[in-house]
């Protein structure tokens, strides 16, 4: 079936991605998450016998905030109304001549980045379009029936109502909470929370990184890592800041499988508030230690422009994708190329 597999992507897409044969030279046979016995070099990874492919542009997906659809109840609260779908049948492009075979909350892993401020009131209109069963946990302060987990969804259009109100103040994840999790969590079903302070935050360049681990031979351990889900991406495409602005980056470890992750900054140090509950910063410093779904809020400055790496201390991690530049202007007019990046 493999073969069948590559065939089809051989006429969609074999002659843009020609390194998809290649990839293929030593085969060995795996048992896959849902039980099946595929051969496969590893490179190719989950065959579904889709067709479909996924677009996703991690640079979008950075400042991309969800704010739903306002309104305000007679009581005066604001409400926010966000609609998920959940969909498990779409190929991703995670390398070049990579594939996998990704589960998304609106079409993308992660999913949308939804933002609320404490105290509103929060309306999900869940809808399970996959083939499987699926739910949405939020972290967070909620009733036990808005928990997503023992509420299961049904495959093929099944809906639930989430409704709860913002709160705590932070940032927190959201994801899947259907057995086995570890599936449904390293296929990608999960997304950030961001719960505003009703004073607000001073103004910053914000941004989401989603620290994402992608387990393409079923073995229960990653082969590619990344800062929002393609591998080496921001270092490909460094994130464009200014000097003297402040920069703030939601944090979220979703990384499977590793007990540990982390998040060094060169050339400078951050305040860090472990998951952004409180408004003073517990750390000062340039290197943070995350478990699975730990979080928090960092804060910097670039005062030199230049071009300062952001990675996975545990090297490991960064020389299978987890690494990012960011490339600090101090004139935005002034072109890329023009930048002094230092020594
Ligand atoms: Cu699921």
């Amino acid at each position: 079936m493999i073969f069948i597999f590559l065939g089809m992507f051989g006429i969609s897409v074999g002659l843009i991605f020609p390194t998809i044969s290649e990839a293929q030279t030593e085969q060995k046979t795996f048992v896959t998450h849902t039980g099946g016995v595929i051969t496969t070099s590893g490179e190719v990874i989950d065959p579904v016998y889709v067709e479909s492919t996924m677009e996703f542009d991690p640079m979008e997906y950075l400042r991309d905030f969800n704010y739903g659809k306002v309104s305000t109840l007679p009581d005066g609260t604001t409400l926010r109304e966000f609609t998920i779908i959940a969909e498990d049948d779409k190929i991703m492009e995670v390398s070049p001549g990579v594939f996998y075979n990704v589960w998304t909350f609106n079409g993308t892993v992660p999913g949308p980045t939804i933002r609320a401020t404490e105290g509103d009131l929060v309306r999900i209109q869940f809808i399970n379009n996959g083939s499987k069963e699926h739910t949405i946990h939020f972290h967070g302060i909620h009733p036990a029936e808005m928990d997503g987990v023992f509420e299961i969804v049904g495959s093929g259009g099944g809906k639930f109502t989430y409704e709860f109100r913002a709160g705590p103040v932070g940032v927190h994840p959201y994801h899947c909470h259907v057995m086995p999790l570890e599936e449904h969590i390293v296929h990608g079903l999960y997304g950030v929370f961001i719960v505003d302070p009703k004073e607000k935050r001073a103004p910053a360049d914000e941004m989401v990184m989603v620290l994402n681990g992608l387990d393409t031979d079923f073995d229960t351990e990653n082969n590619f890592y990344a800062a929002n889900t393609i591998p080496f991406y921001y270092q490909h495409h460094p994130i464009q800041i200014n000097t003297n602005e402040l920069i703030r980056v939601y944090v979220v470890n979703m990384v499977e499988f590793d007990p540990i992750n982390n998040f060094h900054l060169h050339g400078n140090l951050y305040h860090y508030y472990p998951t952004g509950t409180d408004t003073v910063p517990s750390f000062y410093t340039d290197m943070i230690t995350l478990s699975q779904t730990e979080r928090g809020i960092m804060e910097f400055e670039y005062i030199y422009p230049g071009k300062y790496l952001f990675h996975a201390h545990k090297v490991e991690f960064s020389e299978k994708g987890w690494v990012g530049i960011f490339l600090a202007r101090d004139n935005p007019s002034k072109p890329i190329e023009d930048v002094d990046y230092g020594s």
